[in-house]
């Protein structure tokens, strides 16, 4: 929740003395606009690159457990032996440009990627020389490149960084064991916090000044040395920086686990971030689900358990009627290519959103969440998407308030369906068979805001 820092002051100081009660308003309802683009966007690729792309889920021959970039912490490699892996991360097939495109023809609109994850190693050319440039043969800036791409092709640059740190000095793993670390959480050096958050507050200068980050994606908030009011305090010192940045409430230090939502004693910054879930209904502020394509955030060898396309198209029609993003993962390889699964499941998603893509942009959440599919809606429009085409060729949905223009489907928008609108329901005539397996959307055109009529 963002303190007002501008006229809005007087203006809750006025609603104040009228109603005698302190009036906080949250960042988004306060400055509508600086969340806009974010909101209207829906969909944007998460990237999750970094040293950990090398070993790629094994190490000394062996299968490690779990998502292949924990590796340091789940095979409990020392900072020496996972330095190891920097001379061998050489990412010459990087196509920063081929990575936007790509991202854009699924229908993506933004792109988060990892400029340094919990393993400290930093994807662009920082202060430190664990990175990219300074430690590896590659020798060049990614963050650079791809930044200049997104810029060409339209698309958002946005960047994750991790404030739990394996690799620097001032953080020692939970065990103290240096020679058999448990990495996570790390312990705090004595003396060491203020040194580790100028160093950190170095880099996230050089990511929204340099780098033109529009969004910084925190992470790695939960070690007992992060305080909600080291949170608030970045949060204010980073839109100093940048008025217009968006951040995720892991900046704070009350997330709740997998859920994603901070709890509403802490600090939450401008969205909350649902993990490898969506929340059961719609949620009254802004939030973006994360997910990963198969089991694991950076690119696993042995990890083949793909979701198919049609389950990553309906989860983002889900999170869109509920108002929220979709943030999907992909884990490049040690060489700079996408896995040929991620790609050719964007491509299908991006084949639905080229046909259907209005439904999913700049819509809000739904009035109601049928058996048959899912709702969005936005001025001048209701959006069915039907999963489950009614053998019966009748689609019922609760009478609507507003005068219907047109309806039709987004696959055949000439063909006009008829409707037989009762007080309390509307049954529409839809074909005999389904255009689209996977949802195919129908589109009632009316007059305002689509609302639910008041015998509802
Ligand atoms: O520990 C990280 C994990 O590696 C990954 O980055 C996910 C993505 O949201 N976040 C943390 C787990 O909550």
């Amino acid at each position: 929740m963002r303190p007002i820092r501008n006229a809005g002051l007087l203006v809750l100081l006025a609603v104040f003395a009228v109603l005698g009660k302190p009036v906080t308003l949250s960042a988004q309802s306060a400055e509508p606009s600086r969340m806009q683009w974010w909101r209207d966007a829906r969909f944007g690729m998460f990237i999750h690159w970094g040293l950990y792309a090398v070993p790629a889920g094994k190490y000394k021959g062996q299968e490690v457990a779990g998502i292949s970039e924990w590796i340091m912490q789940r095979a409990k490699i020392t900072r020496s032996d996972y330095e190891k892996f920097a001379p061998q991360f050489n990412p010459n097939s990087f196509d920063a440009d081929q990575w936007v495109r790509i991202a854009k023809d699924a229908g993506m609109k933004y792109i988060v990627i990892t400029s340094k994850h919990h393993d400290g190693f930093c994807l662009f050319d920082s202060q430190t020389d664990y990175d990219i440039v300074d430690a590896t043969p590659y020798g060049k800036d990614l963050l650079k490149p791809l930044s200049e791409a997104c810029q060409r092709q339209g698309i958002t640059f946005c960047t994750y960084y991790s404030i739990m740190d394996w690799h620097h000095r001032s953080q020692l793993p939970k065990n103290g064991d240096m020679a058999k670390p448990e990495w996570n959480p790390t312990k705090m050096v004595e003396g060491e916090k203020s040194v580790y958050v100028d160093y950190m507050k170095e880099h996230l200068r050089e990511l929204v000044v340099d780098y033109k980050t529009n969004v910084l994606w925190f992470d790695g908030e939960w070690p007992d040395w992060w305080t909600n009011a080291d949170g608030q305090a970045l949060y204010d010192w980073l839109l100093d920086l940048n008025p217009k940045l968006i951040v995720n409430n892991r900046v704070g230090a009350g997330r709740k686990g997998m859920s994603g939502f901070s709890d509403e004693n802490s600090f939450a910054g401008d969205f909350g971030t649902p993990e490898q879930e969506i929340p059961a209904t719609g949620v009254d502020s802004d939030w973006e689900s994360c997910m990963t394509m198969n089991g694991s955030w950076g690119f696993k060898a042995s990890d083949t358990n793909w979701k198919s396309s049609e389950t990553l198209i309906r989860n983002l029609i889900d999170i869109a009627s509920k108002g929220g993003n979709y943030l999907l993962n992909i884990g490049p390889k040690a060489d700079g290519t996408f896995p040929a699964a991620s790609v050719e499941r964007l491509g299908a998603m991006g084949d639905w959103m080229r046909v259907n893509g209005e439904s999913i942009y700049g819509t809000k959440s739904a009035l109601f969440g049928p058996s048959w599919g899912r709702v969005t809606r936005k001025q001048g429009a209701l959006y069915l998407h039907v999963f489950y085409w009614p053998s019966d060729r009748k689609l019922t949905i609760p009478a609507l308030a507003n005068q219907t223009v047109n309806i039709s489907l987004l696959a055949a928008p000439t063909e006009t369906l008829r409707v037989e609108k009762g007080d309390a329901d509307w049954v529409i005539r839809v074909p005999t068979t389904t255009i689209d397996k996977v949802a195919t959307v129908i589109k009632i055109e009316v007059e305002g805001m689509p609302e639910l009529s008041k015998t509802e």
